[in-house]
């Protein structure tokens, strides 16, 4: 058979799963691009974003989604909503878990706070799951990170509810198991016509994308709550006398005071920030970035909707109808 007449395949994978579970190191490494920004801190993705992976005339939408998490803020509704309405129209729910976060739980005596964090997030999740009659693929995430017998142990606890029709055991850092799990999820893809053009690796433009860039070396640079109370926005897009890109952002945080965090004493964490962030971006472009940070006060931003739409995410509250 010509390749022409082997149907094409095309469909959505959404990555569900407790912050920090590794969903965009996933997303990532079945792209092969970087299309969502990694950190080591919890609550690093804020909005839903798409990487597009092609393989043997199979089309896969990855659907990277904010942790699901207790919210408080609501910030924190808006991003977990986000999360769930990925959900919609998913042709494959994948549930990332920190698989050596969960085991320190299963081994109670062990457990840190952020470990257990994410496990009870995680049960949170499943029992959601169960509760709306949805199934989804169990992905035990880090197993580079732990020793292999207690993976079975895992994988039967998690499957006590009876949500998940497969397992997986991975380290989408490490890049292992990965291929077993996309060679699955081909399979389960529909016939069907490609949902984007072959050569788009994501559906964030380049100026959130560049956003997000400056957000990630912010939340590497910075602690504590700072993180959580920090938005970028991209103001500015041009052209230099030369011809050279010029891009102009804003970090907005909530308070005076973490104006001067921000900046760092003689302005030194805001030039390595923009620093990195220029690096990223030029790599990321292919040519010269010229990048301009201002910092400014928008008071509790993080309490008010109508400045969600500018990083992506709907303002909380509203419920699509969820598919079968
Ligand atoms: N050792 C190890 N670390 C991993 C693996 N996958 C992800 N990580 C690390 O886990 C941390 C969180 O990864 P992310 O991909 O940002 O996790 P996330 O689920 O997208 O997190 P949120 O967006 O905050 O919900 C980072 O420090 C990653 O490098 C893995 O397979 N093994
Ligand atoms: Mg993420």
């Amino acid at each position: 058979m010509t390749e022409q007449l082997v149907p094409t395949r095309a469909g959505i994978v959404t990555v569900l799963g407790a912050p920090n579970a590794g969903k965009s190191t996933f997303v990532n490494q079945m792209v092969g691009a970087k299309v969502s920004i990694v950190t080591h801190k919890v609550q690093t993705t804020r909005t839903r974003i798409r990487g597009i992976a092609m393989a043997e005339r199979t089309q896969m939408v990855f659907v990277d989604t904010p942790g699901i998490f207790v919210p408080r803020r609501t910030l924190d509704r808006a991003m977990v909503a986000a999360a769930w309405e990925g959900t919609d129209g998913a042709d494959v729910t994948l549930l990332l878990v920190d698989a050596p976060a969960y085991l320190a739980m299963v081994n109670e005596d062990t457990a840190d706070p952020a470990s257990r964090r994410s496990a009870e997030d995680t049960d949170g999740i499943v029992a959601r799951l169960k509760e709306a009659g949805q199934k989804a693929v169990l992905v035990l995430n880090k197993i580079d990170r732990m020793p292999r017998p207690p993976l079975l142990l895992l994988a039967e606890t998690l499957n006590q509810e009876g949500v998940f029709t497969d397992t997986f055991m991975i380290s989408a850092k490490k890049d292992l198991g990965t291929e077993g799990l996309r060679q699955f999820l081909i399979e389960r893809m529909p016939e069907g016509p490609y949902l984007y053009p072959e050569d788009q690796l994501s559906d964030i433009t380049d100026r959130l994308m560049a956003a997000e860039i400056t957000r990630e070396k912010l939340f590497l640079r910075l602690h504590q709550e700072l993180p959580y109370s920090l938005t970028v926005e991209t103001e500015e897009w041009g052209r230099t006398g030369k011809g050279e890109l010029r891009i102009g952002q804003t970090i907005y945080v909530e308070r005076d005071g973490q104006k001067a965090l921000v900046l760092g004493q003689k302005g030194k964490t805001i030039a390595a920030v923009g620093k990195a962030a220029r690096e990223d971006l030029a790599e990321m472009l292919g040519e010269t970035v010229h990048l301009f940070l201002f910092v400014k006060v928008r008071e509790n931003w993080t309490d008010d909707p109508a400045r969600f739409r500018e990083i992506g995410l709907e303002k909380p509250g509203r419920q699509t109808p969820r598919n079968g």
